[in-house]
């Protein structure tokens, strides 16, 4: 037993190692959470990102950190194999085939379990345990195992489907099995919940969809705005994607739709700039992503392009957090156009970089912010009609459905998120 009175258990700890220091990473979770940290005598257990490295515990920014060592094995068969191969595809509707492997849910299983007796050691009597996402879902069950005094909740950042198919899981008891440990399951939007509750009343569960530190996106300076316009030849629309390459997130449709428009002489005088981290690029379906990607944008400025002025800007790197912020900013349009997200983070930050509420969104359907951002170009990715309707749409768009866009997210921030959550927890 530890003397944690909040715990937070992730696969990663909220730093990255760059060099031979720490950073905290970037992102809302840690934002929301430091403070609770602070405040609670708290820690986060969590893998610190580097494979075979075992670390004793250490204290960094503020937060006490609990690393949890996943070696070569852990990370191909926990991580990219069970976590990224299977419950992934799965969670978003089957967009690519997930692999059900004996030897992946072994290893998800000794993972999860590392994770929990982490928890276990670290937690004070009667502490409260708030488990995070997909690949940790059998922590609670165990925790509770080892600690039946402590309240656990959990929450899925990712969508969670149809009972018909999370039903192909070989896994699928041991699953909920797992998740039964909870005292509150808390899920992105209501569909979710509800297909949840399609499979088990037993327990206590609810929505509570996620947002940003709407502080963290800074109004970026004018001169900064009007240099990157510049660069990319001053367009009458500047159009913006900003994405892990994920086959999740439709950035091939989005290119073709754009395509599309500009043979059809509906689109003119326009830039695209496509943002893409890298991500999971050991996986095949992440590699023939990119590979289409990168082939769609080589032919359109191929047909469309001149020398020194391309139609699409594309950076297959990750760029700075402030820097992020003026290319929110200078894009007149900015294209969410995943075929299934929990939530989307993207277009909550673009709405919050937009204060004078000029700019528009165009957003998919099937991404959890389509709930609350219903005043955006809401579009079906499937339909490539329906995505250049809607690209159609924003050009000329209207500040009425930005304004009370932005208004909401400033009001629902990560941190109005997290102590919803813990209030009901
Ligand atoms: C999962 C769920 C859910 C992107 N490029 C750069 C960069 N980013 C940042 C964005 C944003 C974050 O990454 C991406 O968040 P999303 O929510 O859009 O997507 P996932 O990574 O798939 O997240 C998702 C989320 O969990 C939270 O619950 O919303 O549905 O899939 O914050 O700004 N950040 C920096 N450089 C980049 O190049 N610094």
């Amino acid at each position: 037993m530890g003397d944690n009175e909040f715990v937070v258990v992730a696969n990663r700890l909220p730093v990255d190692k760059v060099g031979d220091h720490y950073e905290v990473s970037p992102g809302g979770l840690v934002a929301a959470l430091a403070p609770v940290l602070r405040a609670r005598e708290g820690c986060w257990v969590g893998w610190p990102g580097n494979i075979g490295e075992t670390l004793e515990p250490f204290e960094f920014g503020g937060i006490s950190l609990v690393p949890v060592t996943l070696d070569q094995n852990d990370f191909e068969r926990f991580y990219e194999g069970f976590s990224n191969s299977t419950l992934w595809p799965l969670y978003h509707d089957l967009i690519v085939q997930p692999e059900y492997n004996q030897e992946w849910w072994d290893s998800y299983v000794e993972v999860n379990r590392k994770f929990a007796e982490a928890a276990a050691r670290a937690a004070a009597d009667g502490a409260t345990v708030w488990v995070q996402d997909y690949q940790l879902q059998l922590v609670p069950g165990m925790l509770k195992e080892l600690r039946p005094d402590v309240t656990v909740g959990f929450f899925l950042h990712i969508p969670f489907p149809a009972p018909a198919l999370f039903q192909q899981l070989p896994w699928r008891n041991e699953i909920l099995e797992g998740l039964k440990g909870c005292d509150l399951i808390g899920f992105q939007r209501n569909t979710d919940e509800d297909n949840f509750r399609l499979l088990t009343q037993d327990i206590r569960t609810g929505t509570f969809p996620i947002s940003i530190d709407a502080s963290e996106i800074a109004v970026a300076p004018e001169e900064d705005v009007a240099k990157l316009r510049a660069a990319v030849g001053n367009p009458k629309h500047l159009l913006l994607g900003v994405d892990r390459m994920d086959y999740t997130k439709g950035i091939l449709q989005r290119l073709l739709a754009i395509e599309s428009l500009l043979e059809e002489g509906a689109l003119d005088d326009v830039a695209f700039i496509q943002l893409a981290t890298p991500s999971r690029e050991r996986i095949e379906h992440y590699r023939t992503t990119r590979k289409d990607v990168e082939e769609a944008i080589g032919r359109i400025n191929g047909r469309f392009g001149d020398v020194g002025r391309p139609i699409v800007h594309y950076i297959h790197r990750s760029v700075p957090k402030e820097k992020l912020g003026t290319f929110y900013a200078a894009a007149d349009i900015m294209l969410v156009t995943p075929f299934k997200d929990g939530m989307n983070l993207v277009a909550k930050e673009y709405v919050a970089a937009h204060p004078n509420a000029d700019g528009a969104l165009v957003l998919s359907e099937f991404a959890g912010a389509a709930v609350e951002l219903n005043q955006a170009y809401l579009c079906n990715p499937f339909d490539l009609e329906s995505v250049k309707a809607a690209i159609v749409g924003a050009t000329e768009p209207d500040a009425a459905r930005m304004r009370h866009m932005h208004d909401w997210v400033m009001e629902h921030d990560v941190a109005a998120w997290a102590q919803s959550f813990l209030e009901e927890l």
